[in-house]
């Protein structure tokens, strides 16, 4: 299972509400749920509580993408923690001295799986983060995240991120659906999980457009595969 979903609540909609709605019909379908500023800046921790109580996955994360010193971010991890959520993101660029070491640290401690963005899946993001994505997977293999966001718009970055890290990390690729990725691409580029937000959640029907999508994921892989 390779298939992350994100649930961002649209404007007018009753946040949680329109989460949960998305979890039970989607039961036993992703991998993971994902969720975000959307969700938490509407509805506060309270709402994400409650949400993250009716997840059934192995990730529930976190999109914050925490971009602060060490003590802030901490404080942070504790509040979506003690809300139910297993793993967090937060951006590679802060560096490691006084802000990534310690969230590890706190992770850790919690037992949270940290995720760190190395490459956004937004054409702009090219302009700065081609030029120092190699030092953001240095950290990300410094401070031994366990995973890395990818962008699924761009396998290429996939395949050379794999390349530098190696096996043993995770990644996390956007960007499939509404951004233009194709499914399965970013899968064969080496992603371990693909996540994908409007195309599902903007369905009529959620679940058969889940399930469609994990079936064209899968015979993309086995096409680059040659299985
Ligand atoms: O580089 C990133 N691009 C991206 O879209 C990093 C992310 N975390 N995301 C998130 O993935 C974004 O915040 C959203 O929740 C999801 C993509 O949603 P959609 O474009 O499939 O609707």
């Amino acid at each position: 299972m390779s298939l992350i979903v994100a649930l961002d609540p649209p404007e007018g909609v009753d946040g949680v509400k329109w989460c949960i709605n998305l979890i039970n019909e989607l039961d036993g379908v992703p991998k993971g749920f994902k969720v975000g500023l959307p969700l938490v800046v509407k509805e506060g921790v309270k709402g994400l509580r409650e949400v993250a109580s009716v997840m059934d996955t192995e990730l529930v994360i976190a999109d914050l993408k925490l971009a602060d010193i060490g003590y802030v971010m901490s404080l942070i991890t504790k509040a979506v923690a003690n809300a139910g959520v297993n793993t967090v993101i937060a951006h590679a660029f802060i560096g490691t001295e006084g802000a990534l070491s310690e969230l590890t640290s706190i992770c850790n401690e919690l037992g949270i799986k940290l995720v760190l963005v190395a490459f956004m899946s937004h054409p702009g993001a090219v302009r700065v983060m081609k030029k120092v994505f190699s030092d953001l997977l240095g950290i990300v293999r410094e401070i031994n995240a366990w995973g890395v966001v990818l962008p699924a718009t761009m396998p290429d970055v996939v395949k050379a991120g794999r390349k530098y890290l190696g096996p043993s990390f995770k990644i996390l690729a956007p960007g499939v659906g509404a951004q233009g990725a194709a499914p399965g691409d970013a899968l064969c580029a080496g992603a371990d999980y693909e996540i994908v937000g409007r195309l599902i959640t903007k369905a009529e029907n959620p679940s058969k457009v889940a399930l469609e999508l994990i079936k064209k994921q899968e015979e993309r892989v086995r096409a680059c595969r040659g299985l």
